[in-house]
């Protein structure tokens, strides 16, 4: 039986840049014969083609056919169709085709700003007061210090929302501000050229570098000047209600106990700020870097600190209960700091601490940043003095090694994409896997000139834009079916509008921990576009940061 309607091809549903390769899929048991390409509008067709099995069926069992267009270069506005069936939904062929999106992926942080109104002259209909001002947040008992006893009140102001809930916390910030700074770092000419239409755009600051010192200054904020260690988050005690608009919500908000891993991820942020805001300020650029200094040296005298809720509250008032974001394994952390300190000072005391590095590449999430510090070392090459050569030689390899082996595994896919190419990366935050992986291409791409990885990482966007398992677009906003209930605070607070546009929902999730309603229990399937669905349906700032490098990316290696 043959989906029927809109649903019958699986497609990229923004479309495609002339040059892209176009595919697109169809489920059936028999091969559905031919399919037509016409424009939207209507009109004759414009291309007739034939459709060749996929090498695999989808993990549900289903026999895929895909249907490929790569010979359609003219600019308009199409619809694929088998007929007597049904057509896809619109798709459109241009050279500008991703530059909303690129610029929304972006503007989605402008709109987790924390602590100030946002104007209808830049968040349009989604203007709204702001809340969490974040003047007097309450030392917790577990954050207690000699200058900062329990109980007195730290401000801590700006910085953005770390996803559907309101709280802000330091190792999530970490990687996500340092994946945006590393896109300004890989294209800097392009985003200089960028606007966001944020209060800053029009000052010498390139907008992204505006957004991102957003949340540079708070995590500032989060570094106790009396040590140098910094707070793991600042939070409520609990999550605050689905549908309260930031103005609205008075929880008390803490600052919890210092670990390890929040200070290193602090430290590398702000090295890699220190060297990428000294053009526009010698004054900013030292704040970041003596920062940055003191959280390596607080993390080398306190090596193992962990952030562990639940013995937390065994010992401490109040309670918490909102994202913990622990990791047990620290060493990733202290490389990735290693690196940008080293990058940022020369010294070589940061480089010795490299030397054991394992080489293996490893995919950057929130508890795996070895490769964040790694792909700067890359990036800054030519300007590395007193480096051991022969190591990032290996390091580019690993890195070499496994775009190749994703890029060669895609093509036995039934969707033709790296993502579905094994099912652990069906993790919470799955899509973030497929935008990370998307950033890997585009780095092999910079190392080889290979354009092939430039197909990889456009393969891995066109999963986000619709072609899997489920048809969904998963980027808000954009794509003709995309999420209508992402689990986003901000945007169930205005229930009146549509989600807030160009935020990345997590993704298919199978171990589906919110217990809410899935129509599926396969890997890729498991998703669910409801409002409950926290493990399959919330955005947040780590998963819409490498989506905003890649389509950024993928714009400023393939425009002139
Ligand atoms: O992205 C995080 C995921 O890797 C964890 O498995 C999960 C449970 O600890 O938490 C996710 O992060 C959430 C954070 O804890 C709180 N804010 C929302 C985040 C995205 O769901």
């Amino acid at each position: 039986q043959l989906a029927s309607g809109t649903a019958l091809f699986r497609l990229n549903q923004l479309g495609y840049a002339p040059e892209q390769r176009k595919i697109a899929l169809v489920f059936a048991e028999e091969n559905p014969g031919y399919f037509l390409l016409r424009e939207h509008s209507g009109g004759d067709p414009i291309l007739k083609g034939s459709f060749t099995p996929a090498p695999a069926k989808s993990w549900s069992g289903k026999p895929v056919w895909i249907a490929n267009f790569s010979t359609l270069k003219k600019n308009g506005l199409y619809r694929l169709e088998i007929p007597g069936r049904g057509s896809s939904l619109p798709f459109a062929v241009n050279s500008d085709v991703y530059g909303k999106l690129a610029r929304a992926s972006l503007k989605a942080f402008y709109f987790q700003r924390a602590s100030t109104d946002l104007d209808a002259q830049y968040a349009g209909r989604w203007a709204r007061r702001g809340g969490h001002a974040d003047r007097e947040v309450e030392i917790h008992p577990s954050a207690a210090g000699t200058s900062r006893p329990a109980g007195a009140t730290v401000a801590s102001p700006g910085g953005w929302y770390d996803a559907g809930d309101y709280n802000k916390y330091i190792v999530n910030s970490g990687i996500a501000t340092a994946t945006l700074l590393s896109a300004y770092e890989r294209y800097p000419r392009y985003f200089t050229r960028l606007e966001l239409g944020i209060p800053e755009s029009g000052n010498p600051l390139p907008d992204i570098l505006d957004e991102a010192r957003y949340n540079l200054r708070w995590m500032l904020t989060m570094q106790d000047p009396a040590d140098g260690g910094v707070y793991h988050k600042l939070t409520t005690a609990r999550f605050e209600g689905m549908t309260v608009a930031p103005a609205d919500a008075g929880g008390r908000r803490y600052l919890v106990q210092k670990s390890t891993a929040a200070t290193l991820d602090f430290a590398a942020v702000m090295a890699q700020a220190a060297r990428l805001y000294s053009p526009f300020s010698a004054e900013e650029a030292d704040k970041y870097l003596r920062a940055a200094e003191r959280a390596w040296t607080w993390a080398a005298q306190n090596p193992g600190i962990l952030y562990r809720q639940e013995a937390l509250n065994r010992k401490y008032d109040p309670d918490i209960h909102t994202g913990a974001y622990s990791d047990e394994y620290l060493e990733d952390e202290r490389l990735w700091a290693a690196a940008e300190l080293f990058i940022s000072t020369g010294n070589t005391a940061y480089r010795d601490a490299l030397q054991n590095a394992p080489i293996d590449y490893q995919l950057p999430s929130w508890s795996q940043v070895q490769w964040l510090g790694h792909y700067s070392l890359i990036r800054r090459e030519q300007e590395l003095k007193h480096l051991d050569l022969a190591w990032l030689t290996e390091i580019k390899r690993s890195l070499l090694k496994e775009a190749e082996r994703l890029r060669h595994q895609s093509a036995q896919t039934a969707y033709q994409a790296p993502m579905v190419t094994s099912k652990t990366h069906f993790v919470w935050g799955s899509n973030s896997v497929a935008a990370n992986q998307g950033i890997l291409f585009l780095e092999a791409y910079h190392l080889t000139g290979d354009v092939g990885f430039l197909h990889s990482a456009a393969d891995n966007l066109d999963y986000l834009l619709g072609r899997n398992a489920t048809g969904y677009s998963y980027v808000t906003g954009f794509g003709g079916k995309s999420p209508q209930h992402p689990h986003h605070r901000l945007a169930a607070a205005q229930p009146a509008l549509p989600p807030l546009p160009g935020f990345l929902v997590g993704g298919p999730n199978p171990a589906q921990q919110d217990n809410c309603d899935y129509p599926s229990d396969v890997a890729d399937e498991s998703y669910t576009d409801t409002l409950c669905s926290y493990a399959s349906n919330e955005i947040a700032i780590n998963w819409n940061a490498p989506l905003a490098y890649l389509v950024n990316g993928l714009i400023a290696t393939t425009s002139k």
